[in-house]
């Protein structure tokens, strides 16, 4: 869907509330370029429930995704498209495990992050998401630029 408008690879990442009340969003758009990522598409907003639950669809069915879709909508988050070679795969890197305990040293969630659930950025976890979830926050038209 988006193929045209990028010459290397991309990943959707969020900014989650925690982050952003937290006043972490301009470290992490600084390590953002300092890994040499492009922001393609950048916006904040504030989702609501019914928002939340549907970008967390995949997760319906396990334990934890009322909390999480509550989570989601509590508060300001940043949605932002980032290009990169290896994209998908590096801002996993960089942002570290699920559960900030077992994130290493130096990644965001080891920095930042409040909890597990409260984990301060989303990343797609494969190219196929990326566009899927790229798509449910900006339009072709954003990326054009
Ligand atoms: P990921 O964000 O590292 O890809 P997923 O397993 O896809 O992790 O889970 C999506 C989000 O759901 C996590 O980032 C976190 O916010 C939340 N989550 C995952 N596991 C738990 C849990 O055991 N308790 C509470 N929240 C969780
Ligand atoms: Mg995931």
């Amino acid at each position: 869907m988006f193929t045209p408008y990028f010459k290397k690879e991309f990943t959707l990442i969020m900014i989650k509330p925690d982050g952003v009340v937290d006043g972490h969003t301009g470290a992490i758009l600084e390590r953002i370029e300092k890994e040499g990522f492009q922001i393609r598409a950048l916006k904040r907003l504030v989702l609501s429930e019914s928002q939340a639950g549907a970008f967390y669809y995949v997760h319906r069915e396990r334990p934890f995704y009322g909390e999480l879709v509550k989570f989601m909508a509590s508060g300001p988050i940043v949605a932002a498209v980032l290009e990169r070679d290896n994209a998908v795969a590096h801002w996993r890197k960089v942002i570290g495990a699920t559960d900030p305990a077992e994130a290493e040293e130096g990644t965001i969630r080891k920095l930042y992050a409040r909890s597990k659930g409260e984990n301060a950025v989303h990343g797609s976890d494969s190219v196929e998401n990326a566009r899927l979830e790229a798509g449910f926050f900006f339009a072709g038209l954003d990326l054009l630029s």
